[in-house]
């Protein structure tokens, strides 16, 4: 569970990720419950489908197995010529909502008579490529393979759906599979005309302090300080031995705190960063009950009272992310389960084997937030040794590779819209820079805003921000279709 909390902080929609994950299906219920409260829960469900996608792309076609990768389509607003939106899958399953007017994109096919299909990423979910994992299959859960995926899959859709012929593509995505999206465009601009591309980390990075010092700066100084004392007071248990600590038990790690290791204790610290990086992470915008105002306004209060009422507080607010409670040993464990369909699994893999590193160690210039050297970089390094035999000693010089490989912020292409938002600790990799060599592209930051932000369907709360930022991209495809 834990790993879903440092690793797979990089997914819109945080509760579909949950969802995956049995032991907390009482927390994702509660959540589901208040979305439906909220209205954002959907009677239709569009009928799930499958399409025959090759395991490997990079071996004779003569030799290729197949796969079924799940699919949903909404072609409501479809009209004969209409664009499609392909909504690309990330690194959690896909489902009918994604189709059913969760996302603005619903908004914007009505706009030009278009339809939305939602693919799954291969080793999500339920598409799955082999009913065993091992780390050699393994082997085949890339983004390149990913991006080949939705290729074929867009190239061959007409010819399952002859009504579909001669419509247009343009991907779409936030978070990691924003990234795919805007890749999708640049590598294979002859299938895909546009792409949107929200929250993507184009940046691959080792060591991602600044996803914390974000983090702290959208609690700002008094709440950053409140938070900090919490952590304070876990690395005082640590360093000595628990003989000095004022911890809770449901703040304490199962094993002890004598017999804690550097890597438990950077298990441990991760986890404990769990509830405070998902609020700032989904603030507002994803609504998972809590935004950095209410869990502020809460831990502030909580503190005037006292140390004790402080402890019990975070330990509540922490329950939904699964127990503090972590050791280095359960997370390989995890890790090696190989079970199809774990998402945590899956995307500590690509993190390690794909060089995207996106590790998220404390540093020096979090210190306001977490003390320094609690969550090593050794640590995430050493799990892609112990987990799957991925030695990344050599990581900083294959991100460097995969940098100069796809570009990273030297986007050559055109029609992509680059949307990040000022709170989302991962703007930090983000396109911030105007783009020199990209024709009819939006590079835009919301300000004040989280993840995926102007993703999600337009609400009666919209502030100008993000309707600005709806706005420069209807721009953009304004160009492209009509409407
Ligand atoms: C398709 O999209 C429209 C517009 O958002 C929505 O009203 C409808 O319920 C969706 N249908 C399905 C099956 O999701
Ligand atoms: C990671 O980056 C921080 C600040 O950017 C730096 O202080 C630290 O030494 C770096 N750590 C490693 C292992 O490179
Ligand atoms: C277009 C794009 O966003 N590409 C990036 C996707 O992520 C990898 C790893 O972070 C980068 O190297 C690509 O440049």
């Amino acid at each position: 569970m834990k790993l879903l909390v440092t690793l797979l902080v990089l997914q819109c929609m945080l509760a579909v990720v949950f969802g995956a994950r049995p032991s907390h299906l009482s927390a994702h219920n509660e959540m589901i419950k208040k979305q439906q409260e909220d209205g954002m829960f959907f009677d239709a469900a569009a009928p799930v489908q499958y399409f025959d996608q090759y395991v490997d792309h990079f071996v004779d076609r003569s030799a290729r197995a197949t796969f079924k990768q799940r699919f949903w389509v909404n072609d409501t607003m479809y009209q004969p010529g209409g664009p499609i939106f392909l909504l690309c899958g990330g690194e959690g399953p896909a489902s009918a909502l994604e189709v059913a007017g969760f996302f603005w994109i619903n908004n914007i096919a009505e706009r030009y008579n278009g339809a939305v299909v939602s693919v799954e990423h291969r080793f999500y979910g339920e598409s799955q490529p082999f009913t065993r994992i091992t780390t050699d299959k393994l082997a085949l859960l890339s983004s390149a393979q990913a991006l080949e995926d939705f290729a074929v899959f867009a190239s061959e859709f007409p010819r399952k759906f002859p009504k579909f012929a001669g419509s247009e593509w343009v991907s779409v995505g936030g978070s990691y599979s924003g990234n795919l999206s805007a890749w999708l465009r640049m590598k294979y601009p002859h299938i895909f005309k546009a792409a949107l591309s929200e929250s993507a980390p184009v940046l691959a990075l080792d060591n991602f302090t600044q996803y914390f010092m974000t983090t702290q700066a959208t609690l700002g100084p008094t709440c950053s300080a409140v938070v900090k004392s919490i952590f304070d007071e876990a690395a005082k248990c640590y360093s000595t031995k628990g003989q000095s600590c004022t911890l809770p038990e449901n703040l304490s790690p199962k094993m002890g705190w004598a017999q804690m290791s550097a890597l438990d204790y950077s298990s441990f610290m991760s986890a404990m960063t769990g509830v405070v990086a998902n609020t700032v992470q989904y603030d507002k915008d994803w609504a998972t009950g809590l935004t950095v105002i209410d869990m502020c306004a809460q831990l502030e209060a909580a503190a005037a009272k006292g140390t004790t009422q402080l402890h019990t507080l975070f330990a509540e607010l922490n329950e939904f992310m699964g127990p503090v409670d972590a050791s280095y040993a359960d997370d390989v464990a995890e890790l090696k389960t190989h079970t199809p369909g774990d998402a945590g699994q899956s995307w500590t893999w690509q993190t390690c084997n794909d060089a995207f590193g996106y590790f998220q160690p404390s540093s020096a210039l979090s210190s306001q937030l977490l003390p320094s050297g609690s969550i090593t970089l050794t640590y995430y390094h050493q799990l892609c040794k112990d987990a799957f035999g991925i030695d990344v000693t050599n990581l900083a010089a294959r991100i460097a590779e995969t940098n100069i490989h796809y570009g990273a912020r030297i986007i050559v292409s055109s029609n992509i819209a680059f949307l990040t938002n000022s709170e989302d600790p991962w703007h930090n990799l983000g396109v911030l820079e105007p783009l020199k060599y990209c024709q009819n592209c939006v590079v835009h930051q919301t300000q004040g805003h989280a993840h995926c932000a102007s993703m999600y369907a337009p609400r009666s709360s919209d502030d100008a921000a993000i309707k600005e930022t709806r706005a420069l991209q209807l721009a953009m495809l304004d160009a492209l279709f009509s409407h």
